[in-house]
């Protein structure tokens, strides 16, 4: 998918990323823009205004979850589907998530990268993380059936 240079440009600058910080307003802003993709997280408690998802505390903590398994994952940029067989299956299986929803994820990755990152978020590197976000819902969209 990338070259031996390419993967090296995006994961030099994902290590300069605060995954903690990431992750949380990443998965905050999906709950917002795209408020049905709150169905799956009613046990997370209030959610009901903007400033409530993105201070709900366990937003916050499923957010950096979700960046560290992302993060987990571009070690293996040659194999995504091994690298989240697993997950793709509790997904589909257990959790009934719309793989749609990994897409729509990628996507305000990417914006909140943009706008945490602006000056390092090269044009180079945004291109190539657009392949990278997008290999990885791939991968997650894998193991449906
Ligand atoms: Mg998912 C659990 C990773 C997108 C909904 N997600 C999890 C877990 C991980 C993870 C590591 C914990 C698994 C475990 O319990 O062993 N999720 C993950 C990644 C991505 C993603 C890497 C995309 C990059 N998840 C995602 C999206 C939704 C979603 C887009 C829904 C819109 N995930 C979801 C739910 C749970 C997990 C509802 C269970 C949360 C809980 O009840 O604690």
């Amino acid at each position: 998918m990338l070259t031996a240079e390419e993967k090296a440009a995006v994961t030099g600058f994902w290590g300069k990323v605060d995954v903690d910080v990431v992750g949380a307003q990443a998965l905050g802003r999906l709950l917002v823009v795209y408020p049905w993709t709150q169905r799956f997280f009613q046990h997370f408690g209030n959610l009901s205004s903007a400033g409530a998802v993105m201070n709900n505390p366990k937003v916050k903590a499923h957010g950096k979850r979700v960046l560290d398994a992302f993060t987990q994952g571009l070690k293996h940029l040659d194999d995504l589907k091994g690298a989240f067989a697993q997950l793709s299956g509790l997904h589909c299986n257990k959790l009934h998530v719309n793989p749609q929803n990994f897409r729509l994820l990628g996507n305000v990755l990417a914006l909140v990268v943009a706008r945490n990152f602006g000056g390092q978020f090269t044009p180079n590197v945004q291109a190539l993380f657009q392949k990278v976000v997008a290999g990885v819902a791939n991968a997650l969209a894998h193991k449906y059936h």
